[in-house]
């Protein structure tokens, strides 16, 4: 049985993560606009993913006696500026995310609660993963700079990036 403190931390990253999916989803539909196909596909599968790990927490909530909320959001931005500042974004947003997360983690050793401790360490990976990732797409956009070849190239790029991680996610 979760703590009413813990539930109260569990619900809160629901939020965020529910909140994380909005952004990206927003992401993608300005990439979209841009008519930066790669980049577009790239953010959808973000925000997909980040609903699975909004929906896996709320499973989680209530298997473990509290009661999930669905949260209220507010309207991300509609436009990024530049497809760097966007990416920039994504990067400082996945570190806040990992922040939280190295929050409850806290929480739930405070509250000596190791099934939920368990179950965190996966998110904890995955934000590593996440926060990688995004250092190297922004590592590439630097080597790129202001050049339409090399944009043209990276969204080529980035849409292959998102094939390979769905045909990870999904092993046959
Ligand atoms: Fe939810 O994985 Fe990043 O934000």
């Amino acid at each position: 049985m979760l703590s009413n403190k813990l539930a109260q931390a569990l619900n809160n990253q629901i939020n965020v993560e529910a909140a994380s999916s909005q952004v990206y989803l927003a992401m993608a539909s300005w990439a979209e606009v841009q008519g930066l196909e790669g980049v577009a596909s790239f953010m959808y599968e973000q925000s997909d993913e980040e609903r699975q790990h909004m929906l896996k927490l709320v499973k989680f909530v209530n298997e473990r006696g509290g009661h999930a909320l669905v949260p209220q959001l507010d309207a991300p931005k509609a436009d990024f500026g530049t497809f760097r500042d966007m990416f920039q974004e994504l990067y400082d947003h996945e570190l806040k995310v990992s922040a939280s997360i190295n929050e409850l983690v806290h929480i739930a050793l405070e509250e000596r609660d190791y099934a939920t401790h368990n179950f965190l360490q996966w998110y904890v990976a995955e934000q590593i993963e996440e926060e990688a990732q995004a250092r190297t797409i922004l590592d590439k956009i630097n080597l790129i700079g202001n050049d339409k070849g090399g944009l043209y190239l990276f969204d080529r790029d980035i849409q292959q990036l998102t094939v390979n991680s769905a045909a990870s996610d999904n092993p046959q």
